[in-house]
């Protein structure tokens, strides 16, 4: 290895005058031309799980990288003992460009923002119609971080065993974003996977929600059976999840070309990264209505085109509602 400090023959060649120019003799070769490739698989303090070839190798981030983080998802480049052998660990010594970034805050002003999933294609929003309550205000701001990240969005209304999905298929059911509705039932007899696996192959797909919606429940029945995880209850009294995900984890779908990204839950989803004229791209039924707007226009003022287009009965008036409540309380956080 090479020390810092110390005059080495190195140091001489690279001070020496090179007659063909002054590059340097050696450093020629691309950096690290030699590393492997590897897609993150999960991420545990620090040490993360890659999958390169056909083998799960354990890494570390190489100091080259610096403050940037691998993410589940990334495709890095790694040298060192790519074995997979017990205790050995690699290093990742680049993050390739990235396809999409599924990017979270934990508040609208928090100046943090938190990548949760690299490279997914689409972002699977999962809303139990029960237990926990739907939060129509949840998946608005998923879907403004889909359409801003790059990902095409899914909706997948669960637990429909325990209340029906009329109100929120009103609000959702017209925008030309596919969804998927699944019970327990559907569950058990195969039929909820199936219906979702049509929306799953040749993508990647990361599947985010409140804690308890059953995430994890359905992407267990998409995986085969030995890589399922752990599920969580929902608590009877206050109808919330118990966070029983803790860390992101990307598995592969047998008998097609997808992955799924099961993620722990979250209370909100913070959009401080996301510039407020692109979150009209959430809101398909009310972007075309804002042609009349004047220029700039806040979409909450007096001469905003959208209350007219919505009288016209273009638009249902709580998805006009629901915009606006996001441009308001983008700027703090908006709790369960
Ligand atoms: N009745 C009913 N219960 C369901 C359904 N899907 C999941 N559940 C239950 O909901 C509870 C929570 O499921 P999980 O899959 O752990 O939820 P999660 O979204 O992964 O939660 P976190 O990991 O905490 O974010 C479990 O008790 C599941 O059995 C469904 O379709 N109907
Ligand atoms: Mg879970
Ligand atoms: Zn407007």
């Amino acid at each position: 290895m090479r020390r810092y400090g110390k005059h080495t023959d190195e140091d001489d060649i690279r001070s020496r005058p090179n007659r063909k120019g002054n590059r340097p003799r050696t450093h020629i070769r691309p950096k690290h031309a030699d590393a492997a490739e590897g897609m993150v698989l999960t991420v545990d303090r620090g040490r993360l799980t890659c999958l390169v070839e056909d083998r799960v190798v354990m890494a570390m981030k190489a100091r080259e990288l610096g403050r940037k983080a691998a993410v589940v998802g990334d495709q890095v480049a790694l040298v060192g003992d790519l074995s997979g052998k017990k205790d050995t660990l690699a290093r990742i010594v680049r993050i390739e460009e990235r396809t999409s970034v599924l990017r979270r805050t934990a508040d609208d002003d928090d100046p943090f923002e938190r990548v949760v999933v690299a490279n997914a294609d689409q972002l699977a929003i999962v809303t139990a119609l029960a237990d926990p309550e739907p939060r129509p205000r949840l998946i608005d701001r998923c879907l403004v971080a889909a359409f801003d990240g790059g990902l095409e969005p899914l909706l997948v209304m669960t637990k429909s065993d325990l209340a029906p999905p009329d109100k929120l298929l009103e609000l959702y059911g017209d925008l030309d974003i596919p969804y998927v509705v699944t019970s327990r039932e559907e569950l058990e007899n195969g039929g909820a996977a199936d219906r979702v696996r049509e929306q799953l192959d040749g993508k990647v797909t990361a599947f985010v929600g409140h804690s308890g919606v059953g995430k994890t429940t359905l992407v267990n029945a998409l995986v085969s059976v030995e890589r399922r995880r752990l599920t969580g209850h929902v608590n009877a009294v206050t109808g919330r999840g118990r966070h029983t995900t803790t860390s992101a984890l990307a598995l592969p779908l047998p008998d097609m070309d997808g992955w799924v990204v099961d993620t722990p839950g979250v209370r909100s989803f913070g959009l401080a990264h996301v510039d407020p004229s692109r979150v009209i791209q959430a809101f398909p039924d009310l972007e075309s209505g804002t042609e009349g707007c004047p220029r700039a226009c806040s979409h909450d003022e007096p001469d905003c085109a959208l209350d007219e287009w919505v009288a016209e009965g273009h638009a249902d008036p709580a998805r006009l509602y629901s915009l606006r409540r996001l441009l308001a309380t983008r700027e703090r956080t908006e709790g369960d």
